[in-house]
């Protein structure tokens, strides 16, 4: 039991020391906020950071539930706050069985590509470029199970 649930654990003390220990004070030098979030709820399901290595400004994803099981809704984000549209280049994805699709185009639309736990680069070709996210149920990810 301990050791299916310590990927999640993992991820979840890594959410909170991006929260405590993120990016502090409270604009960038044009005035948007280093921290931003988008979707309702109290649910953090994503990170997305402006630079790679969880690095830069930070966008939380929230949702109104956490889960990720293959008959859960989807936590799905069809845009994004001003400015971060193609500019994510590392994300955390939440814990446990959570995986993301992550789309070139907004409304979850174009080219897409699977990610999922610590992505401290995106990968090849996708650095500054996801428009629209879905956080699902990652079958394509084995260390979440
Ligand atoms: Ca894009």
């Amino acid at each position: 039991m301990f050791q299916r649930l310590r990927p999640a654990a993992l991820i979840a003390a890594a959410m909170c020391t991006a929260l405590l220990f993120g990016p502090t004070g409270t604009a960038q030098a044009d005035g948007s906020p280093l921290i931003a979030r988008v979707g309702s709820g109290d649910h953090l399901v994503a990170i997305g950071y402006e630079h790679s290595d969880y690095g830069g400004a930070a966008l939380q994803f929230f949702s109104d539930h956490s889960d990720c099981s293959p008959t859960s809704r989807t936590h799905n984000f069809d845009t994004f706050p001003p400015g971060w549209n193609d500019r994510i280049s590392s994300m955390r994805i939440g814990g446990g069985t959570c995986g993301a699709y992550a789309f070139d185009h907004i409304n979850r639309h174009g080219p897409m590509v699977t990610i999922g736990g610590y992505v401290s680069s995106m990968p090849a070709g996708w650095n500054d470029r996801l428009s629209s996210l879905e956080v699902t149920y990652a079958w394509w990810w084995p260390r979440a199970r």
